[in-house]
C-alpha cells in the first residue's frame, strides 16, 4: 500500500460543510438537508452525502501511490495514478445511493439495524476517470468478458480503511468480471468528481464508481484489485447489504441464503417539503425531488398525490438544463436521477406523497411494511410528506 496510509483514529479527519446532518461521528456518516438535493442537477461536492465505515485514509505523496493488480492474472502489477492518467478520460454522471437511504423511515414499521438515514444518503456527481475495462485489458483480460484466460470471474476492489466490521480490517467488495469489463458498464476507476480532484471523504486518490448499483460496491480508496473465481468473502459482500424477506430476524438468518445486493429498486423522493410542513391557505406549493432507478433503467414517469394517494398527477422530469429528458435515450444520463417538479394547489390538511416508474414498469412500493428487513436496506416506499394548512398566524 506505498503512498496510502491508514489511520487508527479519527485526528486526521478532512474538513466538512457544518451544514451537514451527522447521523454518526466516528466513523463519518452524514448527509445534507433534503433542500440542497433539489437545488441542482448535480450535487456540490460538499452536500454529497459521506458514508465511512472507518478513519479517512491520508495520502502522503501521491508520486508513490499506486494500485496492485492480482490474483487470476499473468502478470501482477502495480499500476501507478500516471499510468491511469495515460488512459482516456471519461467523464460519467452517476447517482450513488447508500442502500441505507430511508433506513430511519423504515425503523419506524418496525426496528433495523444501521445507521439512521433521511432520505439524502443519495446524491448525483459527475465522476472523471479511467474505465475499469481499459485497465483490465492492459492486463491481458479482454473487453466484454465474463471469465479471465486465468479463470477468474469476478473482480475485487480492498480499500485500506480499518473497519470494525473486518475486525479492523480493511473494506473490500466484488463485481462480476463480466460487469467490470463491459465499456458499456461504466465502471470507473474515478480521480475526479464534478472536474475537481476527489476529495478525502469521497475516495482521494482513487475511487471505483459502479454505477446503477448500491453505494457498497464503489470501494474508495482503492489500493489493490484482485481477480478472483468466487466473488469477495469479506464482510460488506457476504455479511451486510443483503436484502432478506420480512420473516428473516436475528434469530434465524442464514446470511449464506441470499445474493449480495447489487442493483438498487426505482426511489423516489420528494425534497422541497420537510415531513411536516406548515402552509397558509390558498398558496401555491412546489413539489419537488428526484427519482432513479438501478442498472441504468430510465424513469418513465414520476406521479404526484396531494390526496394521500387516491388520485394522481404526474410531474414533469428534468436533468441537464435545456434538454428535454427521454427516458432510455442516448440524450439523457442513464446512470443519473431525474428531478421532478409539479405545482399544486393544497385546499386542506393532508399528505402529499410521490412515486416513480422506471422502463421497465416496476414501481415503489406502497408501504415499507411490505419490504420491511432486518438491516432496513433499500426502502423504496412511496414517499409522503405532511401538509398543514393553518389559517393561524404561525
Ligand atoms: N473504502 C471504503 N469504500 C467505501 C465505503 C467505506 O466505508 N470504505 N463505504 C461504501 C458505502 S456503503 C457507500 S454508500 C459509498 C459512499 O460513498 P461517498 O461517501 O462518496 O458518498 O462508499 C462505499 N465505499
Ligand atoms: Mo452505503
Amino acid at each position: 500500500m506505498p503512498g496510502l496510509r491508514a489511520p487508527s483514529d479519527y485526528s486526521q479527519e478532512p474538513p466538512r460543510h457544518p451544514a451537514l446532518l451527522v447521523n454518526s461521528k466516528e466513523p463519518f456518516n452524514a448527509e445534507p438537508h433534503r433542500s440542497a438535493l433539489v437545488s441542482s442537477y448535480v450535487t456540490p461536492v460538499e452536500f454529497f452525502y459521506k458514508r465511512n465505515h472507518g478513519p479517512v485514509p491520508v495520502v502522503d505523496d501521491i508520486d508513490k501511490y499506486s494500485v496492485s493488480i492480482r490474483g487470476l492474472i499473468e502478470h501482477p502489477k502495480e499500476l501507478y495514478m500516471k499510468d491511469i492518467l495515460k488512459l482516456p478520460k471519461y467523464a460519467i454522471a452517476a447517482t450513488l445511493q447508500c442502500a441505507g437511504n430511508r433506513r430511519t423511515a423504515m425503523s419506524k414499521t418496525r426496528k433495523v439495524r444501521g445507521v439512521g438515514w433521511d432520505i439524502s444518503a443519495i446524491g448525483n456527481a459527475v465522476w472523471g476517470g479511467a474505465k475499469l475495462a481499459d485497465v483490465l485489458e492492459l492486463f491481458g483480460i479482454p473487453k466484454s468478458s465474463n471469465k479471465s484466460p486465468c479463470g477468474g470471474r469476478h473482480v475485487e476492489f480492498i480499500s485500506i480503511d480499518r473497519c470494525k466490521e473486518e475486525n479492523g480490517g480493511p473494506y473490500k467488495s466484488s463485481i462480476p468480471l463480466s460487469q467490470a469489463t463491459n465499456p458499456e458498464a461504466d465502471v470507473l476507476l474515478a480521480y475526479e468528481m464534478n472536474g475537481e480532484t476527489l476529495n478525502r471523504d469521497h475516495g482521494y486518490p482513487l475511487r471505483v464508481i459502479v454505477p446503477g448499483v448500491i453505494g457498497a460496491r464503489s470501494v474508495k480508496w482503492l489500493d489493490s484489485i484482485n481477480i478472483i473465481a468466487e466473488e469477495c468473502q469479506g464482510f460488506f459482500t457476504q455479511k451486510d447489504y443483503k436484502m432478506f424477506p420480512p420473516s428473516v430476524n436475528w434469530d434465524n438468518i442464514d446470511w449464506s441464503t441470499r445474493r449480495p445486493q447489487m442493483d438498487f429498486p426505482v426511489q423516489s423522493a420528494i425534497c422541497s417539503l420537510d415531513d411536516v410542513n406548515n402552509v397558509k391557505p390558498g398558496k401555491q406549493i412546489n413539489i419537488k425531488g428526484y427519482a432513479v432507478s438501478g442498472g441504468g433503467r430510465g424513469i418513465e414517469r414520476v406521479d404526484v398525490s396531494i390526496d394521500g394517494g387516491k388520485t394522481w398527477v404526474e410531474a414533469s422530469k428534468s436533468q441537464k438544463a435545456g434538454i428535454p429528458y427521454i427516458s432510455d435515450d442516448t440524450s439523457s444520463d442513464k446512470w443519473a436521477w431525474v428531478l421532478f417538479e409539479a405545482e399544486v394547489d393544497v385546499p386542506e390538511t393532508t399528505e402529499i406523497v410521490a412515486k416513480a416508474v422506471d422502463i421497465a414498469g416496476n414501481v415503489q412500493p406502497e408501504n415499507a411494511e411490505v419490504i420491511w428487513n432486518l438491516r432496513g436496506i433499500l426502502n423504496t416506499s412511496w414517499h409522503r410528506v405532511n401538509v398543514q394548512i393553518s389559517h393561524s398566524n404561525l
